[in-house]
């Protein structure tokens, strides 16, 4: 039975490049929706390919307006591969929750 602040806690509702997705043209940025804004200055996002490297990633930074979108630039060319995004956030309310996903990218 979860508690009532448990609906409070920032949930993954949307991801860019999509969960599960295969897609065939590198990623500038990854952007995550969450139910709940979040601290951007609190949170981690890493992207890691098959060979368990993290690729280099700008500084988490929510979008104008939008505390609820949270947007990190990736920093080098990323090639064709399967890459797992993983994310730690922690929302308005303090609470803190994790989660992964992955992604294609195709030649
Ligand atoms: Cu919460």
């Amino acid at each position: 039975v979860l508690a009532p602040s448990a609906a409070a806690h920032a949930t993954l509702e949307q991801a860019s490049p999509r969960v599960g997705a295969t897609i065939g043209t590198a990623p500038r940025e990854i952007r995550l929706v969450f139910s709940e804004g979040v601290e951007p200055a609190l949170c981690r996002v890493t992207l890691t390919g098959r060979d368990g490297r993290a690729r280099a990633l700008g500084t988490p930074h929510t979008a104008p307006g939008d505390r609820r979108t949270l947007i990190v630039e990736v920093s080098e060319s990323l090639a064709p591969d399967a890459y797992k995004v993983a994310w730690r956030v922690v929302s308005v309310d303090s609470h803190t929750t994790q989660g992964d996903f992955s992604f294609v990218l195709a030649r």
